[in-house]
């Protein structure tokens, strides 16, 4: 092995750094040599000003040329561009979604394999919901119609998507005005397709109200459907204890990796490893034992349900590789480089792409299928023992960097938690907000990014704000990104939180940072937020309530969507580095001003954590004015006085 020179820290990260330089060593190319090879990157794509959505282009926008051929300026064009990234954030989050309700449907039908109704208390209060009759009658039967209804939830309809009732009745209403309920998934997806085609929606506004309503399909539908389907399917998640980083990759055992965001297959993953048939058969090949541990969001699914390890967010999956103790990475859909097939060709690991819409060249193709899905798990875990034979041993480098952490806090453990054995409430949260303990809380999420320090962004707003005492919910590779950093031990998380906000968090023993789950999981942001204002005392919709949200570090056109469904639902969003559309003042300035006096919600973009912190604070205090909860003290104490002659 050749040395080369050191390379400077990407990463606030250890293992990612170390990482980084065993691979500049081995000559190995990852993100970030391929990163500083892109530079310097396109303007005219990162102004959001240059379009090809038809052959008389590509044209972009220039001072001299201020109009493509077709006379589109820089608002048009930037908008366009914009609506195409949301529209494909909607798809990849509700097609996830539909593959769920697949699996649902397959299991009402008896042809769901090993699949099992895991949560029937969900399934019931979930039909129930959408008016689905549960009195006598078996989950199965239950469950068919209920899949029958989400998959409904995809086609045009003439009707408002129903899932959208799951929002407060004041900003349903407030969609309906601004025109922008979603009729179906599949059918906002394709009417962004539409408009944004060459010759149909020219209106800057008009284009952006499109968008929003596309994001709508996917927060409150798309996603909310893949959430809930996912908690019948697998089981809610609980508190759960495990570990993240790197070092979870044992040199004594055989190494297998979930990657991607499905989690249907990796749930068999999970239960097969432990087959005492298959660890028998790991020790006769020489390894102590099989390790299953996930990346991205898939490894969030199954670290929620199983307790399974993380070894790392969306920018280590190379790294996982350079490790040389990867028997196998099992790939499903989204946030995959295409550069692992290219990393695990220089080492033994069998890269192996399991979904039908998915293929990496120079990967296995195994298409998953539901009802084999126990028997695929069985078959993979197999061939990763045979696997093991080949690692060279002389060639691995596990960073000795794990951290403890929990996750697991859907909102129903919130509310039990909150509420006590007796009456389970989210009552003591409201109140302590109320009265200030907690000032608010803020959603963080979203990717990581070579174009920022890794982890650095995520980690440096989290103890920002709970310092400042926020109640911080997060999901996706920013909770991977706190977990690394030993914020999601409660211990620790609490010992870094604002006093007041401790005292709170002690009190009802939660962290002062809830891992919420997946990507698909920032639906139960959302239902945290509904949960909280039909509690009572913090106004009527979703905008009154002081709370934001924020993407230090995102990368994807899920993200994209992400944020405008928050926006769309009345928040606050602050991201680490700006949507490409930066080329119009116009449409930057509808995002990041004009709308606030539309859907009570607005963009900011702000790089410096600290600074993010202190916009996000002035957010939330300018709601609790609104509110009128910053009141002075004899106010708070007339108020407890109040509540106990009420009781
Ligand atoms: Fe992908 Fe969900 Fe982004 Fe991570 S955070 S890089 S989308 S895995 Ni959603
Ligand atoms: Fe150029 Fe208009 Fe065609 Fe876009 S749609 S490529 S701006 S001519």
């Amino acid at each position: 092995m050749s040395t080369s020179t050191p390379r400077p820290p990407v990463s606030r990260d250890p293992a990612i750094n170390e990482m980084v330089q065993i691979a500049a060593d081995a000559a190995v190319p990852t993100v970030w040599d391929r990163y500083k090879a892109q530079h310097p990157q396109c303007k005219f794509g990162t102004q959001g000003v240059c379009c090809r959505l038809c052959h008389m282009g590509p044209c972009r926008i220039t001072p001299k040329a201020k109009l493509g051929i077709c006379g589109a300026d820089a608002d048009t064009i930037a908008a366009r561009n914009l609506l195409r990234e949301i529209a494909a954030g909607t798809a990849a989050h509700s097609d996830h979604g539909r593959t769920l309700v697949n699996t649902l449907k397959l299991v009402a039908h008896g042809k769901g394999g090993k699949y099992r109704i895991a949560d029937s208390f969900r399934l019931r209060e979930a039909a129930g919901l959408f008016g689905i009759d549960t009195a006598e009658r078996d989950d199965l039967a239950i469950a068919g119609e209920l899949a029958d209804f989400f998959m409904a939830q995809f086609a045009w309809s003439e009707e408002a998507n129903a899932t959208l009732k799951l929002a407060p009745a004041k900003r349903q209403e407030l969609w309906k005005k601004l025109g922008i309920e979603p009729r179906g998934v599949d059918s906002s997806v394709v009417e962004i397709l539409h408009r944004t085609h060459m010759g149909v929606d020219h209106d800057y506004r008009h284009l952006i109200m499109g968008g929003l309503k596309c994001s709508l399909a996917d927060g409150w539908v798309g996603s909310a459907i893949a959430t809930v389907v996912s908690d019948i399917l697998f089981g809610t998640p609980k508190p759960i204890r495990s570990k993240v980083n790197l070092g979870v990759l044992a040199a004594d055992q055989v190494n297998i990796i979930v990657h991607g965001h499905e989690p249907t297959l990796s749930e068999m993953l999970a239960v097969a490893a432990h087959d005492e048939e298959l660890v028998a058969y790991a020790r006769s090949k020489g390894a102590a034992g099989i390790n299953v541990a996930g990346i991205c969001c898939t490894a969030n699914e199954v670290l929620m349900r199983h307790g399974l390890p993380i070894a790392g967010n969306f920018l280590q999956q190379e790294l996982a590789i350079l490790t040389g103790a990867v028997e196998m990475m099992i790939i499903d859909v989204q946030c995959v480089m295409p550069s692992l097939a290219q990393v695990a060709r220089c080492f033994h690991t069998k890269l192996v792409s399991t979904s039908e819409i998915a293929a990496s060249v120079d990967a296995e193709q195994i298409t998953f299928d539901v009802a084999e899905g126990y028997e695929h798990a069985v078959r993979l875990i197999r061939a990763a023992i045979d696997n093991f034979a080949h690692r060279d041993s002389g060639r691995v480098n596990i960073p000795q960097h794990a951290m403890e952490l929990v996750a697991g806090f859907s909102n129903e453990t919130i509310f039990h938690m909150l509420g006590g054995r007796f009456r389970s409430t989210f009552r003591p949260l409201n109140d302590a907000i109320i009265d200030g303990r907690i000032r608010g809380v803020c959603g963080i999420i979203g990717c990581s990014n070579p174009k920022v320090m890794a982890d650095d962004g995520h980690v440096r707003l989290a103890e920002e704000l709970i310092k400042r005492n926020v109640l911080v919910l997060e999901t996706g590779c920013a909770a991977i990104a706190c977990a690394k950093a030993g914020l999601l031990v409660p211990e620790a998380a609490i010992a870094k939180a604002g006093e007041t906000l401790r005292e709170v968090c002690e009190a009802v023993g939660i962290p002062p940072i809830l891992h919420m789950g997946s990507c698909v999981d920032n639906s139960r942001i959302l239902l945290a937020a509904t949960n909280v204002l039909l509690e009572g005392g913090l106004g009527e919709d979703l905008s009154d309530l002081p709370v934001a949200g924020a993407a230090p570090e995102w990368m994807s056109e899920k993200a994209v969507a992400i944020g405008h469904y928050f926006v769309a639902s009345g928040i606050y969003v602050v991201l680490g580095h700006p949507l490409y559309v930066e080329g119009s003042e116009n449409v930057t300035k509808l995002l990041c001003e004009e709308m606030e006096g539309i859907t009570g919600g607005r963009f900011e973009w702000e790089p410096d954590p600290v600074l993010a912190a202190d916009k996000i604070l002035a957010h939330i205090e300018k709601k609790r004015d609104a509110l009128r909860i910053n009141v002075k003290k004899e106010r708070k104490l007339f108020d407890m006085k109040e509540r106990r002659e009420l009781q």
